[in-house]
């Protein structure tokens, strides 16, 4: 088992890539899409993010290429790229007119991915994406994490202008019209269906992030994978190595009270060998309420989870994705050195043995 870092796009230079190294971690998860592009300063988070790239703007194979050499130089593999720009397949996930030409760019995406030697593209279909979460000091110690109310969250739909909730067009007015979960449920299906061959082809793993937070409908607009079963019904669809989930322990926990559900989805995916890479996070509750904890102060025992993996036959890519923020000169920095430290030291004790 390999612990990552996830690294946002703001942070994919020397000092990240140095970072990253002298906390231990072996792998990158790599954010490309600039979330914060153009974003007005008054945005709350996770309310509104900033500006979608055009979909003419994919990412290049030398832009690829040149940051996989920037990672490998400073002794890092990048083992995925985690989401894409919401303007690169707005009407993949809207079912709009420029699906054929965007779901073309994915292929030619994901082909690239393959030729420079990246194995995962993190993917998560949803037309409201991580949405609804707020900041609190409710962590271990009084740290600052995103905790969920459902009966704190705004009421009202998505707006035309948005996807994921990002701008992809300014100029619409208005709010999108909202649509039945079967419909939503078709569209992945047509993105499976023509990227997946492709990828096993290029040796890429699409990964599939369930819905933060797991909630049937956010913004007036349902959502496909909010329960366990819902990554089965996923991977259903199109049965191959390629159709894979980004495994994340986090939400998970969030779906359901209590944490028998979160060992048994490991198992089981585990063995399927269905997971691509693993989000390991802590969180306290589910939904209807929860906060997100330190790797070591939520409601999963840790060191149960690592040993389900591991006795599973898991041995692939865990990053922390979120951690609370420690009060100090570096917040964000503390927050997942820690969390590298307590995964690497915890898989140190059920390693031992054979390595
Ligand atoms: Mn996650």
């Amino acid at each position: 088992v390999r612990v990552g870092i996830g690294l946002y796009r703001s942070m994919l230079n020397e000092n990240g890539f140095r970072f990253a190294a002298q906390v231990g971690a072996t792998d990158l998860v790599v954010h490309l899409t600039d979330y914060m592009r153009g974003a007005t300063a008054d945005r709350t988070p996770f309310s509104r993010w900033g500006y979608a790239a055009n979909d003419r703007d994919l990412w290049s194979v030398d832009d690829l290429q040149r940051l996989v050499k920037a990672a490998t130089d400073s002794g890092l593999r990048i083992a995925a790229i985690e989401n894409l720009d919401p303007g690169f397949w707005s009407d993949v996930l809207l079912g709009g007119p420029a699906r054929n030409r965007q779901l073309d760019g994915l292929k030619r995406l994901i082909r690239d991915v393959g030729r420079v030697g990246i194995s995962a593209i993190g993917y998560y279909f949803a037309l409201a994406g991580p949405w609804g979460m707020t900041p609190s000091r409710g962590a271990r110690g009084g740290a600052e994490s995103l905790g969920f109310d459902a009966k704190a969250i705004p009421a009202g739909g998505l707006p035309s202008s948005e996807v994921w909730n990002m701008v992809v067009d300014p100029t619409k007015t208005g709010y999108r019209r909202p649509i039945d979960r079967d419909e939503l449920w078709e569209r992945l299906d047509v993105f499976l269906q023509a990227c997946v061959p492709v990828a096993e082809e290029a040796g890429v793993r699409l990964a599939a992030h369930p819905d933060d937070p797991p909630v049937p409908e956010l913004r007036s607009n349902p959502r496909l994978l909010y329960r366990p079963e819902h990554f089965d019904d996923l991977l259903d669809l199109y049965p191959s190595t390629a159709n894979a989930l980004e495994f994340c322990q986090g939400t998970i926990t969030e779906m359901l009270p209590g944490v028998d559900h979160v060992y048994q989805a490991i198992e089981k995916h585990a063995q399927r060998g269905s997971i691509a890479y693993v989000h390991f996070r802590n969180v306290r509750g589910a939904v209807p309420q929860y906060q997100e904890e330190f790797v070591d102060s939520g409601d999963v025992d840790p060191v149960r989870a690592l040993r389900t993996y591991y006795d599973c036959g898991y041995r692939g890519v865990l990053i922390p994705d979120h951690a609370p923020a420690v009060d100090c000169g570096a917040p964000w920095e503390a927050g997942m050195a820690h969390a590298v430290g307590f995964l690497r030291g915890a898989i140190a004790t059920l390693t031992s043995d054979d390595h």
